[in-house]
């Protein structure tokens, strides 16, 4: 594939040697085997052991707590990398990367950096995000999950619905109400909790049998009786939810960055295929109307990724970055959908069938019009912004 497809670009060393390592992996580790995880619904732990080796775990994470330290560019292009071999250990990354080590650096004291941040940014300790619930999706100030204060810290009770490595995360963070039926706050009656999934009281439901992204681990958890010391509330009382959206702006160029990657595999599948497949005596990228498909889909590409870029270097450099990760997301929601059908349409019946790669993209990339908001919540982000008189 030419360079216009890829995330070459005017790259730093250090960055160039990150998506260099990123890309080994992928095609030595991940893409080779996508397909029977995708069948198998399940990845291996080993992959996850191997890219925490790398520091994959801890990418965000200042070197004085053991992570790499690296800029937000830099996550997105080793991000893109893995999800072009395989986009399930790329959500499993993604979300361990971009919400709860963020929300711990963020909002953590130093002693719940020392316990908790630390073996994260090692990959000792893998990491979930619990906002979402059966009743509260692209609401979700109205989560129902309750933290009652007790004389020494919280109990919860509760459920929490599509949650990223919920069975085989070792720490959750989980938003909960502090307020009290009656006295009602709002989003400001929502409280983040360091909820370690050993603890008495914390139960997973069955993995979830997805369209896509078959590999990764979805479940439910539930919250029953579940007690916690006063130290894994983190940051203020009343302050979760507000944690939640900004750990989701990043969140969402993660997502972004998937979408990337995916949407390159594709592509690359498409242009192997078109130069081999042959009809009416030519191979078919002979054919305009091949052409332009493939035209467009590299140009959605490399739009979707300059944005997310533009995106994440806001920022790094401290800006207020809700609406610019949210124009990135569904940017890079609906290209990956587009490109991935485009895809498929591009190997006609062959494309419709699991023998070849180009479904099981097509089925990867639906989600990222969904998770870590909808498409239209993320226009709902954007306008609000736009419309705002602050
Ligand atoms: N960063 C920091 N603070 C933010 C913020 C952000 N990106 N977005 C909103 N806030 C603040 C607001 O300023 C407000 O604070 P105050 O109480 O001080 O006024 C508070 O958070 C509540 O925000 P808002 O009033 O906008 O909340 P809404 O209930 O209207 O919800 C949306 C806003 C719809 C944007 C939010 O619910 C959302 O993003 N929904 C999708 C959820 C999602 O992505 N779920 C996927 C979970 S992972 S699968």
């Amino acid at each position: 594939m030419t360079e216009i497809a890829g995330a070459a670009g005017l790259l730093t060393d250090t960055q160039r040697q990150i998506q260099e390592l990123a890309r080994d992996f992928a095609r030595e580790n991940l893409a080779p085997h996508a397909a029977r995880w995708d069948a198998e619904k399940h990845f291996p732990p080993e992959v996850i052991r191997k890219l925490c080796e790398l520091g994959f775990f801890g990418m965000l994470i200042p070197e004085e707590y053991d992570g790499l330290g690296l800029d937000t560019v830099t996550y997105l292009l080793a991000l893109e990398e893995i999800a072009a071999g395989d986009g399930s250990t790329a959500i499993s990354m993604g979300v361990h990367n971009s919400l709860p080590t963020q929300m711990l650096l963020r909002h953590g004291t130093e002693a719940q950096k020392e316990r908790w941040l630390k073996p994260m940014a090692r990959g000792e300790l893998l990491g979930a995000f619990a906002l979402s619930e059966p009743e509260a999706g692209s609401d979700a100030a109205s989560l129902r999950a309750q933290a009652a204060r007790t004389a020494d810290g919280w109990v919860l009770n509760g459920a929490k619905a599509w949650v990223t490595n919920g069975g085989t995360a070792g720490l959750v963070i989980a938003m909960a109400r502090t307020d009290r039926e009656g006295e009602r706050r709002g989003a400001r009656g929502i409280s983040a909790f360091i909820v370690p999934t050993d603890m008495p009281g914390y139960l997973v439901g069955k993995p979830e049998d997805k369209m896509g992204l078959r590999a990764s681990n979805t479940t439910s958890v539930y919250f029953q009786d579940l007690s916690l010391s006063a130290d894994h509330l983190l940051g203020e009382e009343g302050s979760g939810f507000i944690y939640a959206l900004q750990a989701l702006d990043g969140g969402r160029l993660g997502v972004g960055a998937q979408a990337c990657g995916i949407a390159r595999t594709a592509l690359e599948h498409a242009v192997t295929y078109a130069r081999q497949r042959r009809q009416f005596g030519e191979v078919i990228a002979e054919y305009q109307a091949i052409q332009f498909k493939l035209a467009d889909m590299a140009t959605e590409l490399a739009a979707s990724r300059a944005l997310l870029h533009e995106a994440a270097r806001r920022r790094d450099a401290g800006d207020k970055t809700a609406a610019w990760a949210s124009m990135a997301k569904l940017h890079a929601g609906e290209m990956v959908m587009r490109v991935t059908t485009e895809a498929v349409q591009i190997f006609g019946g062959y494309g419709y069938m699991r023998d070849y790669p180009v479904e099981r993209l097509m089925r990867d990339a639906k989600v990222i019009t969904i998770y870590e908001g909808t498409s239209e919540i993320q226009r709902v982000i954007i306008a609000r912004e736009l419309l705002s008189t602050t």
